[in-house]
């Protein structure tokens, strides 16, 4: 079995060294290459790939330094019927998770994995998830057959020396386990062991199973780790707040997946709002810790975005075009006869001719789409004309505002502001999103998503709020937390609020709000801001409109507090009486 690097030396680290021959020993690769993350390295791995026909080179003229890649037609998303949480009780993992004995798994995986990567090379990834030197800032170490894979680790984190620098001789560190495989979704589990601080991903070649610093150790395994040591990992953006004095404020939010938590968080103010700024410190994850002064402190774990391509344009987000316009993989999108790519949703008229993502020829007169609806980019996020200098400041940011959200046509105000702590954890524990009338039958359906953690928290998720609640006694000045839908609709289908950079709005308000700048009206639901406390220069958005989109309906509301019901039975067992408590209130209330 050979060895090879580029640039850094094979690691002195006993216990990685270990780890890294008892894997080897199973897997028994031809070779074995540790990652450095350097440029050399970069060309050499994209070089190979494109051999390997992994990657294609795009046009370099229109997209440099992008490259696309095609996945198995059979891995095209996250798999959460294969994904497991392997503690040693069913009971850790709750009802809310897929659960199976660890030894059991491990024999189940140990048998799959043995032989594995004969004939192939083994690549070890090591890397952090936060900035380099952050005390929040975790160490991994991906080891994975596919070299995607290891493309893409550069893009999502800080990999390489790096994470060895940061390591040193210690142990403690994820230890991450990838094969493909062959690919088979009869063979593909994605597991997690939180007591051992280890992911196991056979079978996969899709981003969200296989990215492993990402859902799997970023939410799942930190999600765990948070709780055990008082700190708390989010499926929220963190976005900054600028005025025109300066004057900057940060806000984490949860939305579900495919709520626009990217576009939000690279948001480009209206005209009128001359001197705001929004600056983007991350657009999926954050991790969030009290500090010593008594605020709550987020990093964003990640150093790139995996953003789901269709609907990415210039009027949802320009500045997520600009991002993706160089050094960017694609993966799943349609490719033009040009070498361009193209997706739906994208700015101008479909190409006449195009290759689907499957790789057959596409029309416009095609019935098929021509990219897959997650299809996606991995960008860099050093690339985004909006990126906050504050995303690699190891100390993080502190949290003013935190936001939850959903999708909902009816029934949520555009924005409502907790009463407290625990009345905000109550919303984001109750949080849902309204099925589109896409899905036949189910239209108006909601699907609870608690604090958009369902298929990411990897402990009991009634424990996971109680969590929550215990953090508000580290935390001297706690965030305020709101809740906002974008997605109302009037009598006539049609959305009611304007959305995108109108969003802008509605953090003006909450950044008021948090500074103390501006009354509220108190509600059933909450605080709710008065039509004239909005900026409104640049939008003809009457106070009869403003009426209608902010309406509280006590029968519809009724008919949200039963619907909560399915949750709450689910939880039933570790549910807080704090949570019971909260909508039992609201019940009075209306
Ligand atoms: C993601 C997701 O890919 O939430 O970020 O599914
Ligand atoms: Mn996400």
């Amino acid at each position: 079995m050979s060895t090879t690097t580029f640039g850094a030396k094979i690691p002195a680290n006993p216990t990685l060294r270990a780890w890294v021959e008892e894997v080897a020993a199973l897997t028994t690769p031809e070779s074995i290459f540790w990652a450095d993350g350097s440029e050399a390295e970069k060309q050499h791995l994209t070089e190979q790939a494109i051999r390997q026909g992994v990657l294609q080179e795009l046009n370099q003229e229109k997209l440099p330094g992008c490259y696309y890649h095609r996945s198995n037609s059979n891995d095209v998303a996250r798999v959460e019927q294969f994904t497991f949480i392997c503690t040693p009780t069913k009971e850790e993992a709750g009802p809310t998770n897929n659960w199976a004995a660890p030894a059991e798994m491990y024999a189940k995986l140990r048998a799959l994995l043995e032989g594995a990567m004969r004939g192939r090379t083994m690549y070890v990834v090591p890397y952090l998830m936060g900035p380099k030197g952050s005390p929040m800032t975790k160490v991994g170490v991906e080891i994975t057959d596919s070299i995607y894979v290891v493309l893409n680790m550069r893009i999502m984190s800080r990999m390489g020396q790096v994470a060895l620098d940061q390591l040193g001789q210690g142990s403690d560190f994820n230890r991450g386990l990838h094969s493909v495989l062959d690919c088979n979704p009869e063979r593909r589990f994605i597991s997690h062991f939180p007591q051992d601080n280890a992911i196991i991903s056979v079978g996969s070649g899709y981003g969200g199973n296989v990215l492993l610093g990402k859902k799997c150790l970023a939410l799942r395994i930190g999600s765990y780790l948070g709780r055990n040591q008082g700190w708390m990992a989010e499926h929220m953006l963190i976005l900054c707040v600028e005025s025109p004095a300066g004057e900057k404020t940060y806000v984490a939010a949860a939305f579900p997946s495919a709520c626009g938590k990217t576009n939000f968080a690279m948001l480009i103010p209206p005209a009128s709002f001359e001197g705001w700024k929004i600056t983007t410190i991350g657009d999926d994850i954050a991790w969030m810790k009290p500090g010593a002064d008594g605020r709550l402190y987020a990093i964003n774990p990640e150093a790139g975005y995996f953003g789901v391509a269709p609907g990415t344009n210039l009027r949802s987000n320009p500045n997520a075009m600009a991002t993706i316009a160089r050094d960017t993989i694609y993966t799943n999108v349609a490719l033009t006869p040009d070498g361009d790519v193209w997706w739906e949703g994208k700015d101008g008229e479909p190409p006449a001719q195009a290759t689907d993502w499957k790789g057959a020829p596409w029309t416009p007169a095609s019935r098929e789409k021509a990219a897959h609806p997650n299809s996606r980019f991995t960008a860099p996020m050093g690339n985004n004309p909006v990126l906050a200098p504050e995303a690699d400041d190891p100390a993080g940011v502190p949290i003013s505002a935190i936001i939850f959200g959903g999708r909902r046509a009816t029934t949520m105000p555009l924005v409502f502001q907790s009463f407290n702590w625990i009345h905000g954890v109550y919303l984001g524990a109750t949080m849902g999103s309204e099925m589109t009338a896409a899905a036949a039958g189910t239209l108006g359906e909601v699907r609870r998503d608690p604090m958009a953690m369902l298929p990411f928290c990897g402990y009991n998720m009634g424990e996971y709020f109680h969590h929550w609640l215990s953090m508000r006694k580290q935390i001297g000045e706690p965030p305020q937390i709101f809740h906002v839908n974008w997605f109302r609709k009037g009598a006539d289908d049609k959305f009611l609020w304007p959305g995108f950079g109108d969003n802008m709005r509605v953090l003006k308000w909450i950044v008021d709000r948090v500074r103390g700048r501006v009354a509220a009206r108190e509600t059933a639901i909450g605080w709710t801001p008065r039509y004239e406390d909005f900026e409104w220069r640049g939008l003809d958005y009457t106070r009869e409109q403003f009426a209608e989109l902010m309406k509280i309906d006590p029968t519809e509301w009724r008919r949200e507090l039963m619907l909560q019901d399915e949750l709450y039975l689910k939880l039933y067992e570790r549910l807080p009486k704090e949570l019971i408590f909260q909508r039992e209130l609201l019940s009075s209330r209306m």
